[in-house]
């Protein structure tokens, strides 16, 4: 079979961001868009030629039309087998999962995550290195200098393969395997868990749950793992069929965005337990009757319990948490003598950490947590995880909570997300928080007094490698920290992130509610900021 040589010529803004390639689904859809990207990875990632390569995406729209693309300039690059799911999907933890099972050279992760689908919403591309986890910034930046350049690109001249049954094809010199995208999944997660107890809790009659894939990638995963191996009550995993446009809804498991499954566990008769996953299946929102766990909490209970799982009984070697998650799992770490390490937004940032052995587990308050199980937050995982735990330790999500606030105290901890801000004035106002920044510590902001302040930089323990300008960092002297960020996921003007968070020793004061305990802070963040007079925005769009 012939390769087609295709000439092309570079397109600005091909620079990956938190994770990945992230655009409208109009801009992946232009001539040669998605190749140029996908080219600079062959150019730049050279041993992927006469090796394996996983492709797989969250079966959003664009999904199926982007894998043909990306099989036949793999297999006219030289990449001699291309594991695939069956209709194009993987997961973000099954893509991670099968690079590490089947030892391949790399993945390539088709999805915009939480971010909307359809033909007028998001698309998304990343590249996943031989540990399974996000390519790090070093190869992400080279993929971005080669898409400045790229000159011409590889495919051939073939029509389209069927991507629905399971099976070998040949695709010019290259073997496609169809896989089913589910079962080696569920066998990690079924080696990690204690699925007899977890079965137990479920047959138990006096427990109720729902898993809200939200019509997104998590749907047949969950329905595999909860209803067909643990034997949860047909109907529990609910939106389980994924659609390409996540039933027009948008796929990201909070409070402002599950609002069906939050309403289903509150009231007297609500639910004991419920769960959601995002449009790649690797983020989680964890539920009990009446209670919300925060991730930054979620990630420090599972760290406190992690011995009572099979997969863990043995301990944790460390944490990671991202910088602006809430330090309750330093608490943790401290109390069980672990390292704890605070690394920049994004999952990459795990890796290196991951691989050298020095964590255990890790997480991210954007309710993403994971261990060195793979090298993708996880889901599931963190579902499978506290349903666990729920098992062994026979008392609700509130109880578990509740008791860990009164071991280590609370973390009080928020996120104010202003979404679709005018992308200078989102500029304007970090670059006057970085004039301030000299001046503030010492300084009185309300009743608190800063401690610190700083543009956090981060140096990988691992590797030595620097990442600069991560977010603002306003520290006080009470142990409360303000953070300020500009998202680097969205695909429309800028997201201001403003994460807030203070601790709490006293029990008498853990019950309070968030936003009005937070009060205070809040309004010292958005002072110091100049929110409403550089943004415009008195209130911002998402509070999680
Ligand atoms: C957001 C979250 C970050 C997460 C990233 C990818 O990034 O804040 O914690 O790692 O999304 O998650 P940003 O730059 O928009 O703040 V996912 O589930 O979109 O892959
Ligand atoms: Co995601």
């Amino acid at each position: 079979m012939e390769t087609q040589n295709i000439a092309t010529t570079p397109f600005d803004g091909q620079k990956p961001g938190t994770s990945g390639l992230r655009k409208k689904v109009k801009v992946f859809q232009q001539p040669h868009y998605l190749e140029n990207f996908v080219q600079a990875i062959f150019d730049t990632q050279t041993d992927l030629e006469g090796g394996t390569l996983v492709v797989g995406g969250d079966g959003r729209y664009f999904n199926r039309d982007a894998i043909q693309v990306i099989l036949r300039m793999a297999a006219a690059n030289g990449v001699s087998k291309i594991l695939v799911g069956r209709g194009g999907i993987f997961s973000t933890p099954a893509v991670s999962c099968v690079i590490r099972k089947y030892k391949t050279r790399g993945g390539i992760v088709l999805s915009a995550s939480h971010n909307p689908g359809g033909p007028d919403e998001d698309f998304g591309i990343k590249f996943n290195a031989a540990n399974g986890g996000p390519a790090p910034e070093s190869v992400t930046d080279a993929i971005y200098e080669r898409t400045r350049t790229i000159d011409r690109y590889l495919t051939l001249d073939t029509p389209a393969i069927d991507l629905d049954a399971l099976g070998t094809l040949k695709l010019g010199d290259a073997e496609v395997d169809v896989l089913d995208p589910v079962a080696d999944y569920a066998d990690l997660m079924e080696s990690l868990f204690d699925f007899n107890a977890i079965h137990q809790l479920f047959n138990s009659g006096h427990f109720s749950m729902r898993f809200d894939a939200m019509h997104a990638v998590t749907g047949p995963y969950a329905v595999e793992i909860l209803e067909n191996r643990l034997g949860a009550m047909p109907g529990t995993v609910m939106n389980a069929e994924p659609k390409e446009d996540f039933g027009g809804g948008h796929p990201d498991p909070n409070l402002a965005h599950a609002k069906e499954l939050v309403a289903l566990t509150r009231g007297q008769d609500g639910l004991d337990f419920g769960a959601a996953s995002d449009g790649d299946g690797d983020r989680n929102m964890i539920l009990g009757k009446n209670f919300f766990v925060t991730p930054s909490d979620s990630l420090a209970v599972l760290a406190a319990n992690a011995h009572q799982t099979p997969g863990y009984a043995t301990g944790i070697r460390g944490i990671a948490r991202s910088m602006p998650t809430s330090q309750a799992a330093n608490r943790v770490a401290d109390f069980l003598g672990v390292e704890c390490f605070e690394t920049p937004t994004g999952w990459k940032f795990f890796g290196n950490l991951l691989d050298a052995g020095r964590i255990t587990l890790c997480g991210e308050e954007s309710f993403g947590t994971g261990s060195d199980h793979v090298r993708e937050k996880d889901g599931l995982w963190a579902v499978l995880f506290w349903l666990n735990l729920l098992a062994v330790r026979q008392q609700s999500v509130a109880e578990i909570v509740t008791d860990h606030w009164r071991r280590f105290g609370r973390n009080f901890y928020t996120r104010h997300d202003y979404e679709g801000v005018d992308l200078e004035a989102a500029e304007g106002l970090m670059d006057h928080l970085r004039i301030l920044l000299p001046s503030l510590t010492g300084k009185k902001l309300g009743d608190q007094t800063v401690s610190y302040a700083d543009d956090f930089a981060y140096t990988d323990p691992i590797d030595g490698s620097t990442s600069e300008r991560q977010g603002i960092r306003i520290g006080f002297e009470s142990g409360a920290r303000i953070v300020y960020r500009l998202s680097g996921t969205g695909t429309a003007g800028a997201t201001l992130r403003v994460y807030l968070e203070y601790f709490e020793p006293d029990p008498a004061r853990h019950q309070q509610e968030t936003q009005t305990a937070m009060q205070p802070l809040i309004l010292i963040a958005r002072e110091l900021a100049q929110i409403e007079a550089r943004t415009g925005r008195c209130e911002p769009d998402v509070i999680t």
